[in-house]
């Protein structure tokens, strides 16, 4: 590399860190694809490169710039599963804050974990307009390791700190410069900016936040704030621990409190919690790439048609105006589609309200969508989704429709949660170009998507159905059909062993409050009550023809629907709500030991432990029935959509992830101590079986 100033040592121009020495004020700048994590050669070259600053007198200044599309956004994840490699992070940046010579930080993309450690520890940082700041090591479940839970505190204060590092959210860049995180917003030139930045602080004094303390927190008020964050983690040990570090920085000096930090960071780095939550998100970026449709080219979508403009078809409608897709919403008469659109505007209402939306972008997202009564004006779009009333005739009926009316080439889709698929496909003449897309609800929030492909469905139609979710910025697993798919399919035997429960002596409190402590959001019949009893009731009654007589069948669920509680909007459903509580009820109570005594049980206490499990197993041993069906293609499937979907806990890494902890032969024997006594159906699933045998796993 040829230098335009000559310095005194080139040691640092090699890897992927290169010193660009235009005196006064040289440049370090970090290209290290995709995302400039900071590997071993990261720090390695920083550190050079900043050892050569101080060394060489014809620079007065440097700043810490990125290539490609964003500034360092952390450690490299890839090494934590391998012993620390000097030159450590920690070492790296207290190296910069040590530097007599003004250092800034040009910030683009966003700056995470390590790489807004690296920007913390210079003494300026100017931010592209675009720019995110955060310290999302929890999500990892990991604390800062390299002095971010020591210097924010001293820049933004103990209680926003506490804020940012406990939830590892991100704050953009206005946020930023409001908290003092940031100096300077630039214009549309980062680097001449903070280069001029940097001209400006030489022989000034130097802001280093390390030299700063933090001022301290009312004692109560702080460990009810510790206390607040570790309840909100539901079992999550990262939090906590970050919240109590970030206190340190008004008890002790910078290197102390680094010290302490060190010390957390590594022995979480070999916790289980960790590796469960890198599994996650390796896992959630592995399931894009599905076999055999890698490669294929998607076909162009931007005209989506949405038929149904209920709370699931308002919500996916929502979510693809925020995408910048043209939508239009139909609906079978003129009063269906102004409830629809009364929906639509109240979801965005409900975020200018909160602060989350600017009118201006409200008023833009509220002009992508159109209306319309009937199907006529579907035949122009590229994709149409279906959210109509979940029945195959209604169905079945709608699809011949389309098929008559949009334009050849066009992807027809259902949003289905349990119907076949294919039996949809069949009623059009082109089942090539029908898929489902299961959203979960609310659509515009939640972040998973089962894309449900049939025997006939093309390959482009599977690689456009996951274009798509990339566009909406939702986390796509490709599955085959079968009744509830994924997700639905699990959790049908997750609730209804939770039923079993009940019937043997557990009450509907006490299994929600185990799966909760467990780390579910929710309970089981916390989440029934909130979905509504009547939805699963009707696909009951669906299914009641096909029922094995022989399956044990609890029918309280039914009972409370026949009563006509349907759960929180009715007022009442598995509990009684009052001002919003759920409270337990005597008529559930009474329902269920009833149920209990026409089974001929005698109810006994069930423990935490044995409902966790039980309920653990049931879930494992359907999802290795789906594996073995070929459902889905990889264990890592099921373990994303039951974190995406269903609040199975990240921090456990999915429900087969964590089974090949606990052991396979622990979760066989509780699996075959249900079989024979809750019947057909519940029969351990051949490749736990084999598994166990074989002392195999589901990960290698
Ligand atoms: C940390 O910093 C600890 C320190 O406090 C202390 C240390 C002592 N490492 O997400 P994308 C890969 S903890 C390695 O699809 P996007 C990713 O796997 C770290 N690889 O792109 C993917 O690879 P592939 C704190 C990483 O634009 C590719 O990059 N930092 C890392 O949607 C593209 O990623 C974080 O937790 C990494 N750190 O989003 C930030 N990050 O193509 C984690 C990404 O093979 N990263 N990759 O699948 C993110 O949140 C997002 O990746 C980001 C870009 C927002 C940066």
């Amino acid at each position: 590399m040829t230098l335009s100033t000559p310095l005194t040592s080139t040691s640092c121009t090699d890897g992927p860190v290169r010193l660009v020495a235009t005196a006064p004020v040289a440049l370090i700048e970090i290209d290290n694809p995709p995302v400039n994590a900071t590997s071993q050669a990261v720090r390695a070259g920083l550190l050079d490169a900043i050892q050569e600053i101080e060394r060489n007198p014809q620079i007065q200044a440097a700043v810490i710039a990125c290539a490609g599309r964003t500034f360092v956004a952390g450690a490299d994840i890839r090494e934590f599963g391998q012993p620390p490699r000097e030159p450590h992070l920690p070492d790296v940046v207290n190296a910069i804050e040590a530097c007599s010579k003004p250092v800034v930080a040009a910030v683009q993309g966003t700056a995470l974990g390590g790489g807004c450690e690296i920007a913390l520890a210079c003494h300026g940082r100017v931010l592209d307009p675009g720019a995110q700041f955060g310290l999302p090591e929890v999500k990892l479940g990991l604390v800062p390791g390299a002095g971010g839970t020591q210097r924010l505190p001293r820049l933004v204060g103990l209680e926003a700190a506490m804020d940012l590092v406990s939830s590892g959210r991100s704050v953009k860049a206005d946020e930023a410069l409001r908290l003092g995180l940031a100096d300077r917003i630039s214009g549309d030139d980062l680097r001449g900016d903070a280069m001029a930045f940097a001209r400006e602080l030489v022989g000034r004094p130097l802001r280093r936040l390390g030299e700063l303390s933090a001022a301290g927190m009312d004692p109560e008020a702080a460990a009810r704030k510790v206390a607040d964050i570790r309840r909100k983690a539901r079992g999550a040990e990262a939090p906590g621990r970050a919240a109590e570090l970030v206190l340190l920085a008004a008890e002790l000096p910078l290197a102390e409190g680094m010290a302490r930090e060190r010390e957390t960071f590594l022995e979480l780095r070999s916790s289980d919690q960790a590796a469960a939550l890198r599994h996650a998100f390796f896992a959630e970026r592995e399931v894009t790439r599905v076999p055999g449709i890698e490669g294929v080219e998607p076909r162009p979508v931007q005209k989506i048609g949405i038929v149904g403009a209920g709370t699931m078809g308002s919500g996916i409608a929502v979510a693809f105006a925020d995408a910048g897709f043209d939508v239009k919403v139909v609906e079978t008469d003129a009063q269906a589609l102004a409830a629809g659109r009364a929906r639509i505007a109240d979801v965005y209402e409900r975020q200018v309200a909160s602060g989350r939306l600017a009118e201006a972008v409200r008023d833009e997202r509220l002009t992508a969508v159109s209306y319309d009564v009937g199907l006529a004006g579907l035949a122009d779009r590229d994709l149409v989704i279906e959210a109509v009333f979940e029945d195959m005739e209604v169905k079945r009926t709608l699809f011949r429709d389309l098929d008559r009316i949009v334009r050849p080439g066009a992807v027809l889709a259902t949003n289905t949660s349990y119907l076949d698929v294919g039996a949809i496909a069949q009623a059009t003449s082109r089942p090539a170009d029908v898929v489902g897309l299961h959203f979960f609800s609310p659509a515009n929030v939640m972040k998973l998507v089962e894309i449900v492909r049939t025997d006939a469905t093309a390959a482009d139609v599977v690689a456009t159905g996951l274009a798509v979710a990339k566009r909406l910025r939702k986390i796509p697993v490709v599955c085959r059909v079968c009744e509830g798919f994924v997700g639905n399919r699990i959790l049908t035997r997750y609730r209804q062993q939770a039923e079993y429960l009940l019937e043997e002596g557990a009450l509907p409190h006490e299994v929600d409050a185990a799966m909760e402590a467990f780390g579910f959001p929710m309970g089981p019949f916390a989440v029934s009550d909130l979905a509504g009893l009547d939805i699963s009731w009707a696909r009951r009654k669906r299914l009641a023809p096909t029922r094995d007589p022989r399956e044990r069948y609890v029918d309280v669920a039914d009972r409370l629907c026949e009563a006509g509680r349907f759960g929180r909007k009715t007022g009442a459903g598995w509990y009684r709500y009052e001002g919003g509580r759920r409270e337990p009820d005597p008529f559930v109570t009474e329902l269920i030991e009833d149920a209990s005594r026409r089974r001929g049980l005698t109810r006994h206490p069930v423990s935490v432990e044995e409902i966790q499990a039980r309920i653990r197993a049931a879930i494992v041993n359907e999802a290795c029935k789906i594996l073995d069906e070929r459902i889905v293609e990889r264990p890592l499937d099921i373990d994303v959509v039951m974190m995406h979907g269903y609040g199975y806990p990240a921090w456990r890494g999915g429900p087969l992830f964590e089974a090949d902890r606990v052991g396979l032969k622990a979760i066989l024997d509780k699996v075959n101590e249900r079989a024979g006594r809750d019947g057909p159906g519940w029969e351990p699933a051949e490749g736990l079986v084999s598994r166990a045998a074989s002392g195999g796993r589901f990960y290698s």
